[in-house]
């Protein structure tokens, strides 16, 4: 899978106050650790960014590219902060991201075709976040024809389901693992992403890479091409690079509706077998799920 680091984000609380004050050192300490840990492409959160965007994010890129020729991800809801980072890049960038909203199309898919860019296509339409994996069938159906009429290519667009976490949208993950499974029917050279960790927003913290590893697990198998990750993560991205087959397999067997007896198994496989029961929505989320 091509893995995209989430860590240079304004809401990280190591780097807050670095992203705050411009402090460029604490940047290009974390870019270059991303790139060490391998990822393919570094996600670049300044979210809404509404005063000082398009500034701040040819700032920001600028620092980036002082230690790696690593692509960027340039993520914004801000339009002229995409601008602005599209300016300034060395290597060709992903736009993160463009919803369904006719307005956000309207403006961002002509930049996307102008700088030969691609782009995140998030499902989600004036009307909100999808509810199920149909919903999001018929936003991605918008984006695509949107991107066709605007002459941007099919495999330059990455469709992102939009990950829920899963302790307050239990039923909303299942509608977007369908969803991955039915994209390469709607659209077989577009590519697919996502925001993995969003999964486990608000989990208890020791338990979250499990959640978000046994997430990718079950995304992967359906086709996923690319997840935004947190770069240190060793096992997420051994998993990615196909490197624990062994616990692959074993989340299939689950997916695949084989009624596990977990007292068999060792207490990490017993784990991720009680997480991707979980997230398929057969138990009931909660902070103890794998003590029940
Ligand atoms: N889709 C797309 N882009 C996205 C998202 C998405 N960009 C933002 C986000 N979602 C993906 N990036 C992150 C980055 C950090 C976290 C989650 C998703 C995160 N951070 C920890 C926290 O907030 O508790 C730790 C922060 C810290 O470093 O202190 O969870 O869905 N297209």
């Amino acid at each position: 899978m091509f893995l995209i680091g989430e860590n240079l984000n304004v809401m990280s609380k190591k780097l807050g106050e670095a992203f705050l004050n411009r402090d460029a050192g604490p940047i290009r300490k974390m870019a270059e650790a991303e790139a060490e840990a391998g990822m393919d492409m570094i996600d670049l959160n300044i979210g809404p960014a509404r005063k000082t965007g398009p500034d701040f994010m040819e700032w920001l890129v600028g620092v980036v590219q002082e230690v790696t020729d690593l692509p960027l991800s340039l993520d914004t809801s801000n339009i002229e902060a995409i601008e602005a980072g599209l300016k300034k890049v060395r290597t060709r960038p992903l736009i993160n991201s463009i919803s369904a909203r006719p307005e956000r199309m309207e403006a961002l898919m002509p930049m996307a075709k102008k700088y030969g860019a691609p782009f995140i296509g998030l499902t989600l339409s004036a009307e909100g976040i999808p509810r199920d994996a149909n919903e999001r069938g018929l936003c991605a159906a918008e984006i695509l024809a949107a991107a066709a009429s605007h002459g941007v290519a099919e495999e330059d667009i990455w469709i992102d389901p939009i990950v829920l976490p899963v302790n307050t949208q239990q039923l909303q993950i299942q509608g977007c693992t369908e969803f991955v499974m039915m994209l390469s029917d709607i659209a077989p050279s577009s590519k697919s992403t996502c925001g993995l960790s969003n999964v486990s927003n608000g989990v208890p913290a020791h338990l979250r890479g499990i959640m978000n590893r046994t997430y990718l697990m079950m995304l992967k198998r359906y086709g996923m091409y690319s997840a935004i990750v947190d770069a240190f993560d060793n096992e997420l991205r051994a998993i990615a690079r196909g490197e624990m087959p062994g616990l692959e397999a074993l989340i299939h067997r689950v997916m695949d509706g084989e009624d596990l007896d977990v007292s068999k198994l060792s207490k990490e496989e017993s784990d991720y077998v009680r997480t991707a029961r979980v997230l398929m929505g057969q138990t009931l989320y909660s902070d103890s799920w794998l003590e029940i």
